[in-house]
């Protein structure tokens, strides 16, 4: 095992996020004690505040799920926070984690690193081969910024620290803000009040066409504690499900689950954005880390959880 966590203190920076509380549910059954830390307790973006909150609380490895996420248009609408933010947070915490000798960090990056046309399903050596799809190209360098980072503190101060890449990510604990959301939450929410109103129709974004590849955020968890243990490389690794479906089929799939059937209207006022974005996944499983549940199933458990919260604080 490359790196055991038992005993260690394992601080989940993000926890109040879906992957974040993913994770820091999952490490739970690990014999680590896990350090989470709000905003109220310590501002992210704040140098001075992570360094003195690093340096009281000592953690022996880190898990970067802390970051400003959001979908297509949230992402195309606010180029500086989602460059500026996510730049700002992972370089106070990799700072401040190697002023304090942390030995071990797993930093997250996301599947739109990777050049709009790269070839599918995406290698990780696909990385800066090509131009990047515009609506979240602020992101996607930010991302890369953060797994540059890493190696170059690895290959500058052999510091054990390694990226993982995930693909398009859903499940408890998503925003489900039609504005800022990714697909899939959105068109939970959109199917369940169609069905509520009685609304015959329900508007999707762009074509319908381009494909995705969906990640339930507890598979993403495990596979992130498998990937804790046994990797230790330079270059990063992809993390997805290995299956991908269109928007339109994602759709078909999320009105059965809801239990309603409408009309699927396009907005082709709204981005596209990538086409296809399928990853390659074959490092991961060749490590033994191949276990995501089928979207269907994932699908029904997202939205029992939605109606026992969502529904609940609205
Ligand atoms: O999930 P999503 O917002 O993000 O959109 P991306 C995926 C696809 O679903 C796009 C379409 O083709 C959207 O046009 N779509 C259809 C919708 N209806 C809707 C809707 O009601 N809401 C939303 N949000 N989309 C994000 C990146 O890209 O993926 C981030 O912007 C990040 O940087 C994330 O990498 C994983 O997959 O296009």
């Amino acid at each position: 095992m490359a790196y055991p966590l038992e005993g260690k203190k394992v601080w989940v920076a993000g926890h109040r996020g879906m992957v974040g509380g993913a994770v820091a549910r999952r490490l739970e059954s690990e014999n680590c004690e896990i350090l989470l830390a709000g905003r109220e307790v310590v501002d992210l973006s704040d140098q001075s505040a992570v360094r003195e909150w690093m340096a009281a609380n000592r953690p022996d490895c880190i898990v970067v799920a802390a970051a400003k996420v959001g979908g297509i248009h949230a992402n195309n609408s606010a180029p500086v926070d989602f460059l500026q933010s996510n730049l700002i947070i992972q370089n106070n915490i990799l700072a401040a984690a190697h002023e304090n000798d942390v030995q071990r960090l797993l930093f997250l990056g996301s599947s739109c690193i990777y050049p709009k046309f790269a070839d599918q399903p995406i290698r990780e050596d696909s990385l800066l081969t090509g131009p990047l799809e515009p609506t979240n190209e602020w992101y996607a360098i930010a991302k890369i910024a953060g797994i540059k980072l890493c190696q170059a503190y690895r290959k500058q101060y052999g510091r054990d620290w390694i990226s993982a890449m995930p693909t398009n990510l859903y499940g408890p604990g998503d925003n489900y803000d039609l504005e800022t959301s990714h697909v899939l939450p959105a068109l939970l929410r959109k199917f369940h009040e169609a069905k509520k109103s009685g609304s015959s129709q329900v508007t999707l974004w762009g074509s319908g066409s381009p494909l995705r590849e969906f990640l339930h955020c507890d598979d993403l968890a495990d596979a992130l504690v498998f990937v804790l243990k046994k990797y230790s490389e330079y270059e990063h690794i992809n993390v997805g499900s290995g299956s991908e479906v269109t928007i339109r089929e994602l759709a078909e799939t999320i009105a059965e689950v809801v239990g309603y059937e409408a009309e699927l209207v396009f907005d082709s006022s709204k981005p596209d954005g990538t086409p296809r974005k399928l990853m390659d996944s074959s490092r991961l499983s060749q490590l033994g880390w191949a276990n995501a549940r089928p979207i269907r199933i994932g699908i029904k458990d997202t939205y029992r959880v939605f109606l026992e919260t969502f529904e609940r604080s609205t």
